[in-house]
């Protein structure tokens, strides 16, 4: 009697294993540089978001950053509707002064939603554990979390709206404090300007498998 009931075991188990392996979702977005009369440089890199399970994995490869400097960094949407954020171009510099800021930013974007830091799932966008350039200017930033409860604080913070990666977009920021800007340049709250300022940005979209 124990053989066929041995044999569905093993047929069951081998559809588990098929189902989780088929469950893995990626998207991925190609960071482009913004502000390079600001930074001087092409900050640049990629993004993969890897759902699998219960788990999403981030990854972040960046080059081109000020070196030596923690660089902010989220995924951006609109928290109305289901419009698909884009990254800004030169028109996006609403006040002309040569300088895409990141309240410039929310017309074709949306606002700061998810951070990548030590803690994403805590939604806190003012933190001091996102990472930290080398001398080079490059970083690899790479944090697992629970895929269940970040949704869920996604959507207590963000009422009636989804992660739908799809639609949203990566944006890397922030200039050594001693980066002289205009007054003109406007940030988030008392942030100064030079830790908000984007530097590069990517559209995510999910990965053809
Ligand atoms: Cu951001």
């Amino acid at each position: 009697m124990a053989q066929p009931i041995a044999g569905i075991g093993v047929a069951a188990l081998f559809a588990i294993v098929a189902s989780t392996a088929s469950a893995q979702t990626v998207f991925n977005a190609e960071l482009s540089a913004l502000n390079t009369n600001v930074t001087g440089s092409e900050a640049r890199g990629t993004a993969t978001l890897t759902m699998s399970g219960d788990t999403l994995t981030v990854r972040i490869e960046a080059m081109g950053t000020a070196p030596n400097t923690m660089h902010l960094q989220h995924f951006h949407g609109f928290t109305e509707g289901d419009a698909k954020s884009g990254c800004p171009g030169a028109d996006a510099d609403a006040n002309g002064d040569g300088i895409i800021d990141l309240i410039e930013t929310e017309a074709v974007a949306g606002v700061t939603m998810v951070p990548f830091h030590g803690d994403p799932t805590s939604l806190e966008i003012v933190a001091d554990s996102y990472p930290t350039a080398d001398g080079t200017g490059a970083y690899i930033y790479e944090e697992t979390v629970s895929l269940s409860s970040l949704n869920a604080a996604f959507e207590s913070k963000f009422p009636g709206q989804q992660m739908d990666l799809d639609r949203r977009v990566i944006f890397l920021h922030g200039v050594p404090a001693e980066t002289n800007l205009p007054d003109t340049v406007q940030s988030l709250g008392e942030v100064p300007a030079q830790v908000t300022i984007p530097i590069a940005c990517g559209e995510l979209s999910a990965d053809a498998q």
